[in-house]
């Protein structure tokens, strides 16, 4: 059995509820960009199931705009927008959101956050957003120190390959030199569930509105928060995981 040594964090969704500012983004660009899109809640708990902001809009052109991509049916396909390009409007609208500061952090995770570093936990975050998007949603609620309570951060930029891949996670054990038996992951989708459990790591699930409905087999924990979770609980339930 081995030791619980470090939590590792997923951003969006985990560590606030932030797809709500994600979608007023996506929207918020694509008007800025001229496009005749727009994405409802509905439609976009939907497109949560493809990770990565690019990904997700090139699936929405090839599966909802351009419904028949041979385009057999006759009907116009939309060109490509540059994605690249859209998305960096996106990230600069979503991160003027963040840092309006109107978003705080969900219940339980700034007091986790501080009593999982007095009890010596290692900690590190594991995300498929752009580490722009971090610092927006962090430097505002935890100061501008905030980086440094997280020894590894690995992001859409050093981890390109989108969960569920494990990619994100295996590179964050390997800097963190850890095997996955020392570690939790807390989570809050079925993408982020699979990309953990795929580098082996037991996995805590904190669902939210754009991902309640999600199969979350394989979790160790599904809980509403971490609002009533203490350390302790975290190393009970790790000892059981690692048995
Ligand atoms: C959730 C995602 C991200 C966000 C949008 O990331 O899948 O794509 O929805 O952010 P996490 P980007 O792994 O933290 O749950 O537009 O920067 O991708
Ligand atoms: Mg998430």
């Amino acid at each position: 059995m081995a030791d619980l040594q470090a939590l590792i964090f997923d951003v969006d969704g985990t560590l606030a509820d932030t797809e709500g500012a994600h979608l007023a983004a996506f929207n918020q660009a694509f008007a800025s960009a001229g496009l005749p899109w727009r994405w409802d809640e509905s439609l976009y708990i939907s497109l949560l199931e493809v990770s990565g902001g690019k990904e997700r809009m090139a699936h929405y052109l090839a599966h909802h705009v351009n419904r028949d991509p041979a385009g057999a049916s006759g009907e116009s396909t939309a060109i490509a927008p540059d994605f690249d390009a859209l998305h960096a409007i996106k990230t600069t609208a979503y991160t003027q959101q963040m840092r309006a500061g109107a978003l705080a952090l969900r219940p339980g995770i700034e007091a986790m956050l501080a009593a999982a570093r007095e009890s010596g936990l290692r900690l590190a975050i594991a995300t498929t957003t752009t580490e722009a998007n971090i610092d927006a949603l962090l430097q505002p609620r935890l100061g501008p120190e905030w980086s440094q309570h997280f020894e590894v951060i690995e992001h859409a930029g050093t981890a390109p390959r989108k969960k569920p891949d494990s990619q994100v996670y295996r590179q964050t054990l390997q800097r963190l030199g850890l095997a996955a038996t020392a570690c939790l992951a807390i989570e809050d989708s079925a993408n982020g569930l699979q990309a953990a459990l795929g580098a082996g790591i037991a996995t805590i699930i904190t669902p939210n509105p754009f991902t309640a409905h999600h199969n979350f087999k394989g979790a160790l924990r599904i809980l509403p928060s971490l609002e009533s979770t203490a350390i302790a609980d975290l190393h009970r339930w790790h000892a059981d995981a690692t048995r």
